[in-house]
């Protein structure tokens, strides 16, 4: 069964592989990049969850096969859930990771360690070509390093240090990343449903 990884953020795209393959649902996973005529959407919800099911909409409807979608972020609780939603473009220029990165770090210079707490959320949507739409929602709550460290994952997994961890995000492997990650939380519970919804 085909199924549609309704992104182009090619990080994404690897971690989704591995955490799906390990289901043992058994899909042919294709990326929205095998889909270049079909535009990028405009992500105008107000919540992970309107925006991830935004996107697996628009490419279930356009393409008429049956997508997931990913909406996530980081959220800081001493900035009252900042960068979120917003996360992807918290500097200005979509995807820049370092840029958004390093405008964290500044605006959090003078929070001191027991107020560094935050969260990374992923929504996780599937949208059938028929209309029928599910979307969980995953947590990975931790602390944020003042420098980062490690070169493994994306984004602000180099100042990310989950609860009960020593390492960052980035210091994990991938596996080790997708056993706690809000991803691999919220595929994980997506799954099933996908398995009974395209079974
Ligand atoms: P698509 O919309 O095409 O899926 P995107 O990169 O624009 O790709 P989002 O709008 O969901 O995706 O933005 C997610 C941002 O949140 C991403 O740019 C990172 O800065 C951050 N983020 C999400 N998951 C993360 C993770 O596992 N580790 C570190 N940062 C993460
Ligand atoms: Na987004």
């Amino acid at each position: 069964q085909r199924l549609i990884l309704a992104t182009r953020n090619a990080h994404k795209v690897r971690e989704l592989e591995a955490i799906l393959s390990a289901t043992g649902l058994d899909l042919d996973l294709v990326g929205a990049d095998a889909y270049p005529e079909v535009p990028d959407v405009k992500e105008t919800g107000t919540t992970f969850a309107e925006n991830a099911l935004l996107k697996a909409r628009t490419l279930a409807r356009a393409t008429g096969l049956p997508a997931v979608a990913d909406d996530s972020g980081l959220c800081v609780d001493v900035l009252g859930g900042a960068p979120g939603i917003f996360s992807a473009r918290w500097a200005g220029r979509h995807g820049d990771d370092k840029a958004n990165l390093d405008l964290l770090l500044a605006q959090l210079s003078d929070i001191d360690d027991p107020h560094r707490t935050a969260h990374f959320a992923c929504a996780a949507a599937l949208a059938l070509p028929d209309g029928t739409e599910r979307v969980v929602e995953g947590h990975l709550p931790g602390t944020l390093r003042r420098t980062p460290a490690g070169s493994g994952g994306f984004g602000y997994d180099p100042i990310l240090q989950p609860e009960g961890e020593s390492r960052t995000c980035a210091e994990l492997s991938p596996e080790e990343k997708n056993a706690i990650s809000h991803r691999g939380r919220a595929f994980r519970e997506l799954a099933p449903v996908i398995g009974e919804l395209l079974g």
